[in-house]
């Protein structure tokens, strides 16, 4: 039997088509549904199969997806012994990126993101230090990060340079908005390329962390711990991560609730203080 086949674009992601083939299968009066994601920019495929029993509809547009819809059906008894499922995982040609210590910049260039001050203003401690400073000078570039662009899936291993030019607002030295990990049991690895910098860590429960870094520390953001870079020195503080790609990042938690320590710069040389708006 031929299965009827329909074609669709995937909201939000460009170039991007599912073509679904449904047909009652032979086998054990099942609906037999195969779902392909063709990812046409990138050449990438995946290929998800499931044989149902009964009622059953499943339509996913990652392999991520397609494993929670089948444990979801599974769990939920939809689904006999007669399950059975495949998936290819996206393959994607190697690469490599020349990497500038100085600047960060990626050659080739592929992704790049500025945050300036209006980005985050809140986040300093002198919020009012932070208006006066956008109102007068303008608003500042505090940091851009240069970023490959891989697929959001389990495996692929993202990695970027940050960039965090030097100064203070009220005292407090330039820093990135901070984040933990969305999947908080991801870890993550920076390693210092140029500048002087300091990596501020905390975990939910109380735990507090400040690791000085420079070029060629490699620092370990071990899971649960939210990070935070902050340029101490007077030149730009340059740096790589590495994460896997399913981590997330969750800013929300630290925009409600801050860092337990501020880094101040005093006489030229970091002060690491408590924050008194913790929390
Ligand atoms: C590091 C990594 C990135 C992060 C970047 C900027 O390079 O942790 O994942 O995006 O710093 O930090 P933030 O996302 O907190 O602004
Ligand atoms: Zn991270």
């Amino acid at each position: 039997m031929s299965p009827e086949t329909t074609s669709r674009s995937v909201s939000g992601r460009p170039g991007w088509r599912v073509d679904t083939a449904t047909s009652w299968s032979p086998l054990h009066g099942s609906l037999f549904c195969a779902t392909y994601l063709d990812l046409l920019p990138c050449s990438l495929f995946y290929q998800t199969t499931l044989l149902l029993q009964g009622e059953g509809l499943l339509f996913c547009v990652s392999a991520t997806d397609f494993i929670a819809a089948a444990e979801r059906l599974w769990l939920n008894g939809n689904v006999s012994s007669t399950f059975g499922a495949s998936i290819i995982m996206t393959l994607i040609q190697p690469f490599v990126t020349e990497v500038n210590f100085e600047s960060g910049a990626f050659t080739p260039r592929r992704g790049v993101y500025q945050r300036r001050l209006s980005d985050m203003a809140g986040m300093y401690a002198d919020r009012d230090e932070a208006a006066r400073i956008l109102a007068g000078e303008g608003d500042r570039l505090i940091y851009e990060v240069h970023t490959v662009e891989l697929p959001v899936e389990e495996g692929q291993i993202p990695h970027c340079t940050t960039r965090i030019l030097p100064g203070t607002i009220g005292g407090e030295c330039h820093m990135t908005k901070g984040h933990y990990h969305a999947r908080r049991e991801q870890g993550e690895v920076y390693f210092g390329l140029s500048g002087r910098g300091m990596l501020l860590l905390q975990t939910a429960d109380g735990n507090a962390s400040e690791l000085e870094m420079v070029a060629g520390s490699a620092a370990y953001v071990p899971p649960f711990w939210a990070h935070r870079t902050v340029n101490i020195g007077a030149e730009d503080f340059v740096f790589f991560s590495i994460w896997e790609a399913r981590a997330g990042h969750d800013y929300g938690t630290i925009e409600r609730d801050g860092f337990r320590k501020l880094v101040m710069l005093r006489d030229g040389e970091p002060a690491v203080v408590d924050n008194p708006k913790y929390g």
